[in-house]
């Protein structure tokens, strides 16, 4: 998988940057080796990383492909039960990684790089709508299958410079933005943080392929001066969530590219896009990737429905969860993306909305609601509680906790689910209501809720 580290497309001092710290891509093999031949003695049926976006973690990933045990990346700001409840699910090692350790050749797990394609490579932890996170089970297999895919559909080679400064425990900024790194050969700069600033700066270091969740290019298209530093690069690819179209017209005034956005999910990788020298239009992810099949489960008569979809790239299933894997799909046999869209006559895909008001997206991150919900709901002074993403301009939604609750304060709740969950999944905001309005049948009335809020109907 890992084609770039078998040397075929030579080395440099800087090949990976990550926070501004370099390696090589022999340096790389090195750190990966070690942790490859700690793995392959352990044992263990997987194994977990604080993913912080560091050289370490990418050693980590790679020396897990090296060993054929799969890495489960952890969100750096996740709180104890949300860790807890990865580590005991997914039943992997916690381990830590020296990235100068090397170990005698006679120790190393694995010769060749790339081996067992089959093989579970990632177990990525994302929310439903309901519930604790599941784990994602992502095959090497699917893993090439899409970054071939998306290297054909952006021309991206080893004569790029990727640059992003996404989170390493997701699929956009870990599978996309590293292993794409290492199989297509691309050198790769992790800037850290997406800021505009660090973007405009890689400008400078020959960036040409640039990665960012629609939050991280309002926040750039509201910089100038880091803006025009991208007219220089090739490309500029947007996804994770809907790019606002006044965010694509600013991007192009800006830096002269009209911004690709492709669209995916964890458990399918990325599906849709928009191609390297192709029609880009505001407002619509592409067309299918190569071996990708859409299809919309619309009403009769209705242009918009479901998105549905089949290929190399979908998920092994939901970890330890057969039931879940199955209801993810549709009787004859096609994964469900929850996702409502519509195609034009050109087969160009737009993406209107979700299925379901309990899945939010803020700033690209996916979380469900009920899981802030529960954590709530564990608040003894909390008697009812209804999460909604609201229209957000920075955020695409932010997330706002409606609660019935007395003798607490709306930061001592928002503190309370920063202990539990990640630092993102926290509420922005806590409205505090007599009563969450409810159907006939006691289920939330969502929608209710986000009326006045600038919401419009999926
Ligand atoms: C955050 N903060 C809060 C808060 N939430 N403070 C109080 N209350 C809350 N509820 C703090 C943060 O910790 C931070 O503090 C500061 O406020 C600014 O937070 P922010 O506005 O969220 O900005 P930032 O931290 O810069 O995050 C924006 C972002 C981030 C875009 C960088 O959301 C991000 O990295 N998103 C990427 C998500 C992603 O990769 N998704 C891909 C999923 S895969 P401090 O002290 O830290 O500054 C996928 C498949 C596909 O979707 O298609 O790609
Ligand atoms: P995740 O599992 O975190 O990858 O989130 C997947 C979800 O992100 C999808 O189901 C979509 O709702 C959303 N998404 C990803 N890319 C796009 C895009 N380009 N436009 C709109 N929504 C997107």
């Amino acid at each position: 998988m890992l084609t770039a580290l078998t040397g075929v497309f030579g080395d440099r001092a800087d090949a990976v940057t990550v926070a501004g710290r370099c390696a090589s891509y022999e340096e790389l093999l090195g750190a990966a080796q070690a942790v490859a031949a700690d793995l392959a003695e352990a044992s263990v049926p997987a194994f977990a990383v604080t993913a912080t976006a560091s050289l370490e973690t990418v050693a980590a990933v790679v020396g897990g492909l090296l060993a054929g045990v799969p890495c489960v990346p952890l969100p750096p700001d996740a709180g104890p039960a949300e860790r807890e409840h990865i580590l005991r699910d997914s039943g992997a090692r916690l381990i830590e990684v020296d990235f100068t350790r090397r170990v005698p050749a006679a120790r190393r797990a694995v010769s060749a790089v790339g081996s067992a394609l089959g093989d579970p490579a990632l177990i990525l932890y994302t929310s439903g709508t309901t519930g604790a996170p599941k784990g994602v089970v992502l095959s090497g297999a699917a893993i090439t299958a899409d970054l071939d895919a998306l290297a054909d559909a952006w021309e991206w080679s080893a004569q790029d410079t990727l640059v992003h400064g996404l989170p390493l425990f997701h699929v956009h900024g870990l599978v996309l933005g590293v292993l794409g790194a290492l199989r297509t050969g691309s050198r790769l700069v992790h800037t850290g943080r997406p800021t505009p600033e660090a973007y405009a700066e890689a400008a400078a270091a020959g960036g040409s392929l640039y990665f960012g969740v629609p939050t991280v290019w309002s926040r750039i298209a509201a910089a100038p001066e880091s803006a025009a530093a991208l007219a220089g690069a090739r490309l500029l690819v947007s996804g994770s969530a809907a790019l606002p179209a006044p965010v694509f017209r600013d991007l192009e005034r800006l830096t002269g590219h009209r911004p690709v956005e492709r669209y995916g999910m964890t458990e399918s990788l990325i599906t849709v896009s928009g191609r390297a020298g192709g029609e880009v239009r505001p407002g619509t992810v592409g067309t299918p990737l190569a071996g990708i099949t859409t299809r919309i489960a619309a009403e009769p008569g209705a242009e918009i429905g479901e998105l549905q979809l089949t290929g190399p790239t979908l998920f092994s299933g939901y970890l330890g969860r057969p039931e879940a894997t199955a209801a993810a799909y549709t009787e004859d046999g096609w994964f469900r993306t929850g996702d409502i869209a519509a195609v034009d006559g050109d087969g160009v895909h737009r993406i209107v909305g979700r299925a379901s008001t309990d899945m939010i997206k803020s700033g690209g991150y996916r979380i469900g609601a009920g899981e802030i919900e529960n954590a709530l709901l564990d608040h003894p002074q909390v008697r009812e509680a209804a999460v909604v993403g609201v229209p957000d301009a920075d955020l695409g939604q932010r997330i706002v906790a409606f609660v019935v609750a007395e003798g607490v304060t709306g930061t001592e709740l928002t503190d309370f689910v920063a202990t539990y969950l990640s630092v993102h999944k926290r509420p922005r905001e806590v409205r505090f209501i007599a009563a969450v309005p409810r159907n006939a049948m006691g289920k939330p009335q969502k929608r209710l809720l986000l009326e006045g809020e600038g919401a419009g109907p999926v």
